[in-house]
C-alpha cells in the first residue's frame, strides 16, 4: 500500500511498472489544501502502442482461463481492496475532494462492483432456444471482444473505473486503463490491487497522461476493440465519432440534469434531506447530482425556505474532516467553470437565495472552495438547463404534476430523476413520465445499487448501460451456435413444414 506522498508513479505496461526516458511528468494536487500528492508519466502515443501490445499479446491465455477462475481472481482483488478501504478511501478525498464519509464510500462501491462481477464468473450466462428443425440444438455463447479501452473521469476516481475494469476482465477481455489525469494516484491504487490479487501480466495495463494525446491514441488503434468511456458530452461525442470510424463498440456515460420534483403532498423534512444530500454531496459533482428542484406552488415559499435555512449550518471545510458536510470542488478548472455558471444566472436574472460566491479567507484560501447556491430561475435559463457540475442547484415553481413533468423532461440529459409525493397513483405516473435511465420515489437522484444498472436517455448516452447484470452486454460478443446431430442436411424455413 502505497503512502500518499507526492511519490512517482509510472505506467503499468506488461505487468511492469515503467518510467518511458523522454516522458514528460505531471502531478496531482488536493484540492482542499494545495498538496502535491503524486507525480505520474505523461504517456506519449509510443507509450499506449506499448500498452496495447501488451494487452493484445495477453488476450489469448485470458481468454482461455476458465471464467470462474477469473472470477476467483476478481474475488481476491476486491478483498484487497477492503483491507486498503480506509487507505484509499483517505486518498479519495485528498485527491478528489469529496468528503471522507463520501471517499469510503467511492471505495466501498468498487468493492461490491469487483464482488459482483466476480459472481459472474460463474454466470456469463448465454440462452438456449429450440430450433424448429428436428435434432438440432441453437444456443448462444458470451466471447470476450479483445482488447479494451476504460477511460474514466475523476468524481468516482475508484468507483467507476472498477465498474469498467471488473466486468471487462471477467468477460475475457484485456484492459489499458486511462483515468483522469487530476485523480491519478487513486487510479494507480485500483491498478495495485489487481496486480497484488495476481493479475496475470498484461491483462490490465495502465497510462496516464492528456486525453488529447493518450485517450485520442486508445481510440484510433484498430486493436482496440471496444472503448467504455465516462466524461463530459462534448469529449464523448468526439469519442464516439472517432470510434464510429472503425466501426468499434462505444459505451459512452455522459451527464445529466437531475430534477427532484417535489409535490405539494410530499413529506418535506424527507425531501429537505434528499435534495441536500442530492445537491451538495460530492460538491454537485455526480453525474446524477441533484441540479433542480421542481418545486409545486403550494409548498414553495415553505420549502425553499427549508433548504435555505438548513443551509446556514451547513459546514464547508476539509473533506477529510468527518464533521465537514462539504469539501471543494475538484480543481482549478472546476472552480472556473462553476463561478462561470454563477455569473451566468445572476446576467440571465435568476434569484440567488444563498452562496454564489467562492470561499476565502484561512483554510479556504488554500483550495477551490465554492458556497452552496441556490438560485431560484424560471425554467428555460442556461442555468436551469445546462450541466454545472458544481454545488449549484436551481429551484423552479410549477402549479401542477403536469407542469412539473414538462419542466423536468425539457433538457437535453436524461440520466437521473426524482419524485417526492405520497400519492401512490401519481408515483406510479411519475415512473413512466420521467424521461431518464434512472427514476427515485421518495429518495433523491443520487444513491446507485451496482447490481442494478446504471445509465441514461438523451445526451447522457448511447443506450447502454453500465453495472448490474447487463454489465457484460459491454463487453460481450454474442455467439449463435447451431448443433445439427440429424447426420442429414436441413434447411430452415425451406424444408417441407
Ligand atoms: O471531462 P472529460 P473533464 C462533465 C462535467 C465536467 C465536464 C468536463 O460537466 O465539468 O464533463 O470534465 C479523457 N479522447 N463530467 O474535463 O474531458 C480525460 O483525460 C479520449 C461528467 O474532466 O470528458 C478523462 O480521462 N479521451 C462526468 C476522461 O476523458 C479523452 C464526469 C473524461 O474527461 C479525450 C466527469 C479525447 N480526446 C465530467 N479528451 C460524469 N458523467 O460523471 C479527454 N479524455
Amino acid at each position: 500500500m502505497t503512502d500518499p506522498g507526492a511519490v512517482e508513479h509510472g505506467l503499468f505496461i506488461g505487468g511492469k511498472w515503467v518510467n518511458p526516458p523522454g516522458a514528460g511528468r505531471f502531478s496531482t494536487r488536493n484540492p482542499a489544501t494545495g498538496e502535491v500528492l503524486g507525480h505520474f508519466v505523461s504517456a506519449r502515443p509510443s507509450d499506449v502502442v506499448a500498452a496495447i501490445d501488451a494487452a493484445q499479446n495477453a488476450f489469448p491465455a485470458w481468454k482461455e482461463t476458465p471464467a470462474p477462475k477469473r472470477g476467483e481472481i476478481l474475488l481476491r482483488a476486491a478483498e484487497t481492496l477492503r483491507g486498503r478501504k480506509e487507505a484509499v478511501g483517505q486518498v479519495v478525498t485528498r485527491e478528489m475532494g469529496k468528503v471522507i464519509a463520501e471517499g469510503r464510500g467511492d471505495v466501498q462501491e468498487a468493492i461490491d462492483f469487483i464482488e459482483y462481477m466476480a459472481g459472474e464468473g460463474r454466470r456469463l450466462a448465454g440462452e438456449t432456444v429450440p430450433s424448429e428443425l428436428h435434432r438440432k440444438f441453437c444456443l448462444t455463447v458470451r466471447q470476450p471482444k479483445g482488447v479494451v479501452a476504460c477511460i474514466t473521469p475523476w468524481n468516482f476516481p475508484t468507483a467507476i473505473p472498477n465498474w469498467k475494469i471488473a466486468a471487462a476482465l471477467v468477460c475475457g477481455n484485456t484492459v489499458v486503463f486511462k483515468p483522469a489525469s487530476n485523480t491519478a494516484l487513486c487510479a494507480y491504487e485500483v491498478v495495485k490491487v489487481y496486480e497484488d490479487a495476481g493479475l496475470p501480466p498484461g491483462v490490465l495495463n495502465f497510462v496516464t497522461g492528456s486525453g488529447a494525446i493518450v485517450g485520442d491514441a486508445l481510440v484510433g488503434d484498430p486493436r482496440v476493440k471496444a472503448i467504455s468511456f465516462t466524461g463530459g458530452v462534448e469529449t464523448g461525442r468526439e469519442v464516439y465519432l472517432k470510434g464510429a470510424r472503425q466501426l468499434k463498440m462505444v459505451h459512452l456515460e455522459l451527464g445529466g440534469k437531475n430534477p427532484v420534483i417535489v409535490m405539494d403532498d410530499a413529506d418535506l423534512p424527507l425531501a429537505l434531506e434528499g435534495v441536500l444530500f442530492g445537491a451538495f454531496g460530492t460538491s454537485g459533482q455526480r453525474c446524477t447530482a441533484t441540479s433542480r428542484v421542481v418545486l409545486h406552488e403550494k409548498v414553495y415559499d415553505q420549502f425553499l425556505g427549508m433548504l435555505v435555512d438548513r443551509l446556514k449550518s451547513f459546514k464547508v471545510g476539509d473533506p477529510i474532516d468527518p464533521s465537514t458536510d462539504m469539501g471543494p470542488v475538484a480543481s482549478a478548472d472546476q472552480e472556473k467553470k462553476v463561478l462561470e455558471y454563477i455569473e451566468i444566472g445572476q446576467k440571465e436574472g435568476a434569484k440567488l437565495r444563498t452562496g454564489g460566491h467562492k470561499l476565502t479567507g484561512g483554510v479556504y484560501d488554500l483550495g477551490h472552495y465554492i458556497a452552496p447556491t441556490i438560485f431560484e430561475t424560471p425554467h428555460g435559463t442556461r442555468i436551469s438547463k445546462e450541466e454545472i457540475f458544481g454545488p449549484v442547484l436551481s429551484v423552479i415553481k410549477v402549479k401542477d404534476y403536469d407542469e412539473a413533468v414538462h419542466v423536468a423532461n425539457d433538457v437535453d440529459y436524461g440520466l437521473s430523476s426524482s419524485i417526492y409525493t405520497r400519492d401512490v397513483n401519481r408515483a406510479f405516473r411519475a415512473i413512466g413520465d420521467l424521461e431518464a435511465g434512472i427514476t427515485y420515489v421518495n429518495a433523491p437522484t443520487i444513491g446507485a445499487e451496482v447490481q442494478l444498472p446504471f445509465g441514461g436517455v438523451k445526451n447522457t448516452g448511447n443506450g447502454g448501460r453500465e453495472a448490474g447484470s447487463v454489465a457484460i452486454e459491454e463487453f460481450t460478443e454474442i455467439k449463435t451456435v447451431f448443433i445439427d446431430f440429424s447426420a442429414r442436411l436441413q434447411k430452415a424455413q425451406i424444408d417441407p413444414r
